[in-house]
């Protein structure tokens, strides 16, 4: 697979193409950054924009994991003490889910984001901005019903990350694009360079097929669970045997989430997919690639029940390194 391949497989969209062709064309030595609230266990979530990273790092990009203290402050997730130990936890679970740590710089928040200059270009790029567009750019991740000024604060310093960070690339979930192109908008304002960014897509409910998949409401994969926690959840998951989804008794659209996470987090992991099966059902099946496995279950080749079996034992390998090292 080649660089830019690499780069943009399992991408929902890129901001700009150009731009992310000028990145393939030269990727040794250019630097992207995920920024993720710190929560101390990795859930599916993070694995999505994690194996975006992993993609990068084997493009020859060099990765920031930036551990954003502050922001999990501004966005009401608990007091700054719990959060900054919380942090040290997810480094290590980045690592044992395979980052390369030769190459991944881990960076705290408050390690820069206190600092004299950046108060004063986020007061600059407060003066920039309307209190509208903010609390826009934060309505797929604020927590909570009633808008606070820390999420308006929160947005521009998201933005203000990517020049201070000195990153190429800002990666992120679709969540998080209209903070991007708010940062595309108002980073010229100090004169900084709009930012280059890339969204993985979200993935739906694995119960439901329905909204995002997330650690605080539905049904979500975390490094803490067991074997049999990952079997059980699977084995509810819902997976339609047909390319059409049921309709949701209020037009709502559903995916099919044991395939999203076949396509996003499986075969970008592993060179090829075994499916067992009993020989009087036509025995093992073997995918190179995912349209194969996504073809076969929507024929009826595949019987949803043999795909959530190996969907299983896939993700529990996944998963496996982080659960050992909680275990530490
Ligand atoms: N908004 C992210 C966290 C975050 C991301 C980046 I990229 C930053 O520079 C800062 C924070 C979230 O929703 O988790």
């Amino acid at each position: 697979m080649d660089a830019h391949e690499l780069i943009t497989r399992n991408a929902a969209e890129v901001v700009t193409e150009s731009e992310i062709e000028a990145l393939a064309d030269d990727p040794e030595g250019k630097r992207a950054y995920v920024g993720y609230e710190p929560s101390g266990v990795l859930h599916i979530g993070h694995m999505l924009t994690a194996n975006k990273l992993i993609d990068l790092q084997e493009a020859g990009f060099e990765v920031t994991v930036l551990l954003a203290d502050v922001h999990a402050y501004l966005n009401d997730k608990g007091s700054f003490e719990d959060i900054r130990h919380t942090a040290e936890r997810m480094r290590d679970q980045f690592i044992a889910y395979g980052l390369d740590e030769s190459n991944t710089q881990f960076v705290l928040g408050s390690d820069f984001q206190l600092d004299d200059d950046y108060t004063l270009d986020l007061h600059a790029l407060e003066l920039e901005t309307t209190l509208a567009r903010a609390e826009r750019a934060m309505a797929e991740i604020s927590s909570g019903d009633s808008v606070k000024v820390s999420q308006a604060v929160y947005p521009l310093m998201q933005a203000l990350d990517i020049p201070y960070l000195g990153v190429d690339l800002a990666v992120g979930g679709m969540e998080q694009r209209k903070v991007h192109m708010l940062a595309r908008d108002v980073l010229p304002s100090i004169d900084r360079e709009p930012p280059t960014s890339l969204h993985t897509p979200l993935i739906a409910d694995l119960g439901t097929g329905r909204g995002k998949m997330s650690s605080s409401e539905g049904v979500t994969i975390s490094m803490e669970d067991s074997r049999e926690d990952i079997e059980s959840k699977v084995n509810d998951a819902y997976c339609p045997p047909t390319a059409d989804p049921e309709p949701t008794d209020d037009g709502a659209e559903r995916e099919n989430p044991v395939l999203q996470v076949f396509e996003y987090h499986v075969f970008p992991r592993f060179d090829s997919v075994t499916v067992e099966r009993p020989e009087e059902y036509g025995g093992d099946l073997e995918y190179d690639a995912y349209a194969d496995l996504e073809a076969d279950l929507e024929s009826g080749e595949l019987h949803p029940a043999d795909a959530k079996g190996a969907l299983a034992e896939y993700l529990d390998r996944l998963i496996a390194p982080g659960r050992q090292q909680l275990a530490e």
